[in-house]
């Protein structure tokens, strides 16, 4: 593994995301993210970052939760990002991201804050721990993204309406002071930014989801794919075709073959027309999942079982990173008035 040696190429667009090391990546992840990062890698300048801060809103077991960080780490890399070309880094070893967090968390309003529906279904999930931090959680990520001046966030359906506060943010910031701050867009994709669980159709596929047959995962064996697909809740019809409103069982395993395969709904209509019943095509669901998952479980132990060269791939991302949040901040404190020292 070759640490990022590549300096920042103003010329490029920036991209930037990050993921919760809350538990392990599904195939959702990859629908909704990671395969969008590997993909625009290579033309944009690109940050990944585990957002361990991010986690912490809820509660977390702290021996877990520095495993899982690593694992998250060693999984983008299985799923292709190169750390040779995007810098990949933990949130927590940049400590920018909070300071900005705070000056952007004085121009928020409640308001802006409270309508959040991840705020809001959290909130439901946790009612013991509704904490600050989980309510102040998108600002931290405006913080993420406006540090490095991002143009573009890949990420799943479920962030439009983060995406959406730091765009605010950016602009408030840019007008209040003057421009600093690059306005992001989101970056969404049309098929896999919302993967909906196996067993309730109608609900996203979610790290935190107890049922363990609900979620793909990314280190699942061969077998528990082919189960857990077999297994899937359909819908009470027979014929293969998409339609998310009243067939979002199938239309949920057609957007995975989609994933695996590259093949359109169009021909996967026409690949499966007058087959019998839905085990022929969930069978042909199961066999592309097993050879699009297993080279990424394979890689992950790989990566993972090489501890000093992840760790200093973090370092060298945490090191460029620093870099760049760095001068960011010091523009943003001395607009806001911050004496310098
Ligand atoms: P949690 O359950 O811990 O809240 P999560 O499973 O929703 O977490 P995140 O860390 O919040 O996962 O999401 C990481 C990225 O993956 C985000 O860009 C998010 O939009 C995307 N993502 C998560 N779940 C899905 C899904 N089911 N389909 C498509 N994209 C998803
Ligand atoms: N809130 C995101 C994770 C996240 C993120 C970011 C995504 C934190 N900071 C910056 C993109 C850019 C989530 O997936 N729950």
């Amino acid at each position: 593994m070759t640490p990022h040696t590549q300096p920042s190429a103003p010329s490029r667009k920036t991209i930037l995301s990050g993921m919760q090391p809350t538990g392990e990546l599904n195939i959702g992840h990859v629908a909704g993210a990671l395969r969008n990062w590997v993909a625009l890698q290579r033309e944009y300048d690109s940050l990944f970052c585990v957002v361990d801060q991010h986690a912490i809103t809820v509660r977390q077991e702290p021996a877990k939760l520095r495993k899982r960080t690593l694992d998250m780490a060693a999984m983008f890399i299985a799923a292709g990002v190169d750390p040779a070309q995007s810098v990949v880094f933990v949130q927590s070893h940049v400590p920018e991201h909070v300071q900005l967090a705070w000056v952007l968390t004085c121009m928020t309003g409640m308001g802006e804050c409270a309508r959040m529906t991840q705020f809001k279904d959290k909130s439901e999930k946790h009612a013991d721990n509704i904490n600050v931090g989980l309510f102040t959680y998108p600002i931290l990520m405006a913080a993420d993204i406006l540090l490095y001046n991002a143009d573009l966030v890949p990420v799943g359906q479920d962030q439009k309406q983060h995406l959406e506060l730091a765009r605010n943010l950016a602009e408030r910031f840019n007008h209040h002071y003057s421009a600093t701050f690059t306005v992001p867009e989101p970056f969404i994709p049309k098929v896999g930014g919302k993967i909906m669980s196996l067993q309730e159709p109608t609900k996203k596929m979610s790290k935190s989801d107890p049922n363990e047959k609900a979620s793909l995962f990314l280190i699942d064996t061969d077998d528990q794919i082919r189960n857990k697909i077999k297994r899937a809740v359909t819908d009470s019809g027979t014929d293969i075709v998409y339609d998310e409103e009243a067939r979002p069982g199938v239309s949920n395993l057609m957007s995975l073959y989609h994933i695996a395969t590259g093949a359109s709904f169009a021909d996967i209509e026409r690949e499966f027309a007058g087959s019998t019943g839905y085990a022929p095509f969930k069978e042909a669901v199961a066999e592309a999942l097993v050879a699009y998952i297993r080279p990424i479980r394979e890689r992950f132990l790989e990566v993972r079982s090489d501890t000093d060269g992840l760790s200093a791939i973090l370092r060298q991302g945490a090191d460029h990173a620093r870099d760049r949040a760095r001068k960011t901040l010091r523009k943003v404190y001395k607009k806001t008035g911050f004496v310098e020292y």
